[in-house]
């Protein structure tokens, strides 16, 4: 299976090229879609209808402001759809965060922290890691690598 990164804007991709380089690195595939659900309300629709089709196991949406991008996908499809809030210019990233986070029960959306495609990355492999034991590996040894940099560190 794969996962979709998709974005309201070419302005996220900075920040959404995180969860690319984490997905890149474990070896899973996926596609990236800029798709907004309000500027692009019928292409965000056939897009997200036909994700399971394509082989999508996970979507990570990316987006700012008004961010519903995550919440209407999490409404068009049971795929398991993780948030990453943008920051913003005039509220820091508050609002996108607000805007995803505070789904209304029966929907659901995973949201990682502001800015956070990489967390939103892994907890993408974490999911698919569970029909895909061969994913396991490389969790662990992120997980000691990380480990081991505390371990070795003197101060
Ligand atoms: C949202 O509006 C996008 O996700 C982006 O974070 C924000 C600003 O978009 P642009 O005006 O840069 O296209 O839809």
């Amino acid at each position: 299976m794969k996962v979709s990164i998709i974005m309201g804007s070419v302005s996220d991709y900075e920040v959404m090229s995180a969860a690319e380089r984490i997905l890149s690195a474990f070896g899973v595939d996926y596609e990236k879609k800029v798709v907004s659900a309000h500027r692009t309300p019928d292409l965000m629709y056939d897009y997200i209808k036909g994700a399971r089709d394509r082989g999508v196991g996970v979507i990570i949406a990316g987006a700012g402001g008004a961010a519903h991008l995550a919440g209407v996908a999490a409404g068009l499809t049971t795929l398991p759809v993780i948030a990453v809030p943008m920051q913003t210019k005039s509220l820091g990233g508050l609002d996108s965060l607000l805007s995803m986070v505070q789904m209304p029960t029966g929907i659901p959306v995973a949201t990682v922290a502001i800015g956070g495609a990489a967390n939103a990355a892994i907890l993408a492999v974490e999911i698919l890691a569970l029909s895909d034991p061969s994913l396991k590996d490389g969790l662990d040894a992120y997980r000691k690598e990380q480990a081991d940099k505390i371990h070795n560190t003197t101060i």
